[in-house]
C-alpha cells in the first residue's frame, strides 16, 4: 500500500466542497488513512512550498494557504499518488478535464482547491508536516476483497 497526502485547500473549506471532494475518494475505493482541519501557518505554508520557492507566484500561494483552515488527508491505496494526481486534474482549473476534481469544481488557476503529492519523496516530506506517526492508521475493511485484484 502506499500513502499520499492531500490538502483540501481554504477554497474547498470555504466552498463547502470538502465532503464532496473527500466522497469521491472514498467512492473510488482509496482509504483514509488520517484526516485533520487545521489552520496552516506561515511556517508550515513554507516548508510545504519550499519547492516553489522564488517562483513569481510563491507568495501568493503562501498567502493562499494561510488564509483559512484547510482539511490534510493522508490517503491509503495501491498506486495512491498517481490515482489521486489523476482524479485532481491539471493545475489550473480551465485546462483540467471534466471528470477530475479541479476541472468539475473551478475554473481559476490560484484557487485551485486540492493539493496532492506529486511523488513517493514528496510523500515522505511533507506527510511528516502534518501528521505524527500515531495519528495515521491502517486498517482492514470489510469490502478489501472486492476492491483489490486476486
Ligand atoms: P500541482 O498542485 O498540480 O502539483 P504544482 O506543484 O506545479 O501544481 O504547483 C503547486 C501550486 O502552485 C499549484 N497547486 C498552484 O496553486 C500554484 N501554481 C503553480 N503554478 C502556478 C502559476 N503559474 N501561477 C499561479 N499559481 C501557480
Amino acid at each position: 500500500m502506499e500513502r499520499t497526502l492531500i490538502i483540501l485547500k481554504p477554497d474547498s473549506v470555504q466552498r463547502r466542497l470538502a465532503g464532496k471532494i473527500l466522497a469521491r475518494f472514498e467512492a473510488k475505493g482509496l482509504q483514509l488513512a488520517a484526516l485533520k482541519l487545521l489552520h496552516v501557518d506561515e511556517a508550515l505554508a513554507r516548508k510545504l512550498y519550499v519547492v516553489h520557492e522564488g517562483k513569481p507566484f510563491y507568495e501568493s500561494l503562501v498567502s493562499f494557504i494561510t488564509r483559512s483552515p484547510v482539511i490534510a488527508v493522508v490517503i491509503e491505496a495501491s498506486r495512491a499518488i498517481e490515482v489521486c494526481r489523476k482524479m485532481m486534474g491539471a493545475t489550473f482549473g480551465f485546462q483540467a478535464e471534466p471528470g477530475t476534481i479541479r476541472g468539475d469544481f473551478g475554473i481559476s488557476n490560484q484557487y485551485n482547491l486540492i493539493h496532492g503529492s506529486d511523488s513517493p519523496e514528496s510523500v515522505e516530506r511533507e506527510i511528516p508536516l502534518f501528521f505524527t506517526p500515531s495519528e495515521i492508521h491502517s486498517y482492514s475493511t470489510a469490502d478489501a476483497a472486492w476492491l483489490q485484484d486476486e
